[in-house]
Formats: structure tokens, sequence, C-alpha cells
């Protein structure tokens, strides 16, 4: 007579290895989930900053010159956005290449409802704009998908 008692059911080991494969699958799928709307996000910078650079062109043309930022310590992001959106709002030209850039982009999240908008990354924050006079042209600055300024996944048109 044949014993069955070992046979019915699953050990705590198999359980433990199918909840693991589990485990690998969702991670993977995560992950590239992750790379792939990064990708995404970083290919809409490209085009945001494409044509602010357009609107800066624009500006040049109109004015003879690139807006300087009104501070040259590079650390208070949000005036450099405000100014930048404000500068380029001045020119007719300038502003039509701005209207273009998305909605969800440019807000006005700071300030009274009479400042100017700052203009945002596909991540949410603040786009740095950087230019003093002598550079060649405006730097404009992505903290990237970290958000955090200053370290390896910035994203800068330059
Ligand atoms: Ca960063």
């Amino acid at each position: 007579m044949k014993s069955y008692k070992y046979k019915r059911g699953v050990t705590l080991v198999e359980i433990l290895v199918v909840v693991a494969i589990i485990a690998l699958l969702a991670s993977i799928v995560i992950g590239l989930s992750t790379r792939i709307n990064n990708q995404s996000k970083e290919r809409c910078l490209e085009c945001t900053c494409a044509l602010l650079e357009c609107a800066l062109q624009e500006y040049c043309e109109y004015t003879g010159k690139f807006p300087e930022q009104p501070e040259k310590n590079f650390t208070n992001v949000l005036v450099h956005s405000e100014y930048l959106y404000k500068e380029l709002h001045l020119i007719p030209e300038s502003r039509k290449i701005l209207e273009k850039i998305a909605d969800s982009l440019v807000k006005n999240e700071y300030g009274a409802a009479d400042t100017p908008a700052e203009i945002y990354d596909p991540w949410g924050t603040v786009l740095d704009y950087r230019y003093v006079a002598g550079d060649n042209f405006p730097e404009l600055v992505s903290a990237g998908p970290d958000k955090i300024f200053g370290t390896a996944d910035d994203i800068s048109n330059r």
C-alpha cells in the first residue's frame, strides 16, 4: 500500500520559490515601466528646451541680448524661472513660442496670481535658467528624475 501523505499540497519551500519568482518579475516590470516613463519625460524635456531656445533666439533678435538672470549664485531656481517666463512673455514672437509649451509645464504655483509663472520640467521641478553676460548661450537645467539639483541625473540643454 502506497502512502500519498507527502504528495498532496505544496511545501513551504515551494511557496517561497513561487513568491520569490513573482517578486522578481514584478520588480523587472516596475523597473522597465519606470525607465520607459523617464525616457518619455526626457523627450518631453528636450522638446520644451527646444521651444525655450527658439523663444530665447527670438528674444535675442528683438532686444540684441539674452535675458540676464537677476542673481548670479545659481541657487534661487524659482526666481530664475519666473524671470525667464516674464522676459520671454514681453516679446511678442517669444510669447507665441512660449504658448506652445504644454500647460502642465507652465504654472504659477508660487507668488500672487499676477506674478510671472514658472516653467517646470516633466518631473514637476522648476526648470533653472542660467545666463550671465559673456556666455555663448543660456543654459536650461532640469533637476532630472530625482528632483534634486546638483546630482548626476541633472539634464542641461548644453
Ligand atoms: Ca538631479
